[in-house]
């Protein structure tokens, strides 16, 4: 499908998801919304794809909701149509990894399309922020609930209140982000770690997307107890033999994904 709001590429083993509005900056409005959730859940039926990239340009990942769009709501339509609530499920429920590559702005709903994300890599010139409440709404894809989970109580306070912007050491210090590298490299750096996580048993990413985000929705017991299920549960697979196999004689696994 030919996308307006953005561009898809698939290079090898990954999809390169990028947001294509530089007129807004990026801004999410329903029809970027709506592709967006067409390419992830493409993405994640397609059996060559193993990994998820998503980014913007260099000068925003995404500057929130559009607030021009945005601004002729009224109550009936954000509840009655349930705003944004489709693609959001749309996009938590693909199985694939999905990386944030954040470079520039990911502001409100830029923001918390990185944190619906697997992880996020931002660029040095990376800047987040929950400015929400300068519109007098606050967050609603999520942002005071992840956010406070990212970088705890004080800080998301923070953000949220005032609606001030994190650059990205403090991003990464507060464990928003997991890694920074210089702006110039952000799609080099992202991409051969898409590369890395597309070697794996796409069983064990699964697993491993499971079981890190059980930790989100359940007690510790029980997500220990899951977990413990789900390791189990891979020595029922062959890329577990392989796996090990190849450690033990020296050489680099091939996964079959079986
Ligand atoms: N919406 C629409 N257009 C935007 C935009 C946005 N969020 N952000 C930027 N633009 C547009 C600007 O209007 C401008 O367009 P023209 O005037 O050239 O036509 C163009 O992008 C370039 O922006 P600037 O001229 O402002 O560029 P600057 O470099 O001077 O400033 C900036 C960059 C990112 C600091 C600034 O643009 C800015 O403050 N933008 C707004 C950031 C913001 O407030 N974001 C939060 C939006 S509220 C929910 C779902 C979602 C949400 C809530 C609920 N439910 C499911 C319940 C989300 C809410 C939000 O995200």
């Amino acid at each position: 499908m030919a996308y307006k709001t953005l561009i898809v590429e698939i290079e090898e083993h990954v999809a390169l998801i990028r947001l294509n509005r530089p007129d807004a900056l990026n801004a999410l409005n329903a029809e970027l919304m709506s592709e967006l959730a067409d390419a992830i859940g493409q993405a994640d039926r397609n059996d060559k794809v193993r990994c998820v990239v998503l980014t913007g340009s260099e000068k925003a990942f995404a500057a929130g909701a559009d607030i021009k769009e945005m601004s002729q709501k009224g109550f009936v339509d954000v509840f009655g149509k349930d705003f944004f609530t489709p693609e959001t499920e749309e996009i938590l429920r693909c199985r694939k990894p999905i990386i944030a590559a954040v470079s520039g702005y990911a502001l409100g709903g830029g923001c918390e399309l990185a944190m619906l994300c697997d992880f996020i890599i931002a660029a040095d010139t990376a800047k987040f922020g929950q400015p929400e409440i300068n519109l007098g709404v606050i967050a609603g894809i999520g942002g005071t609930q992840r956010l406070t989970r990212f970088v705890g109580k004080s800080k998301s306070m923070d953000m949220h209140l005032t609606g001030r912007f994190m650059d990205a050491d403090e991003a990464e210090r507060a464990g928003l982000v997991s890694r920074v590298v210089p702006a110039k490299k952000l799609m080099e750096e992202v991409m051969a770690i898409a590369d890395k996580i597309a070697e794996k048993s796409r069983l064990t990413t699964i697993a491993v997307k499971e079981c890190v985000n059980r930790s989100y929705e359940t007690t510790l017991r029980e997500g220990l107890l899951f977990e413990r299920r789900v390791f189990h549960s891979l020595f029922a697979t062959d890329d577990q033999k392989e796996g090990m196999a190849a450690f033990l004689e020296k050489r680099e696994p091939q996964f079959r994904d079986k």
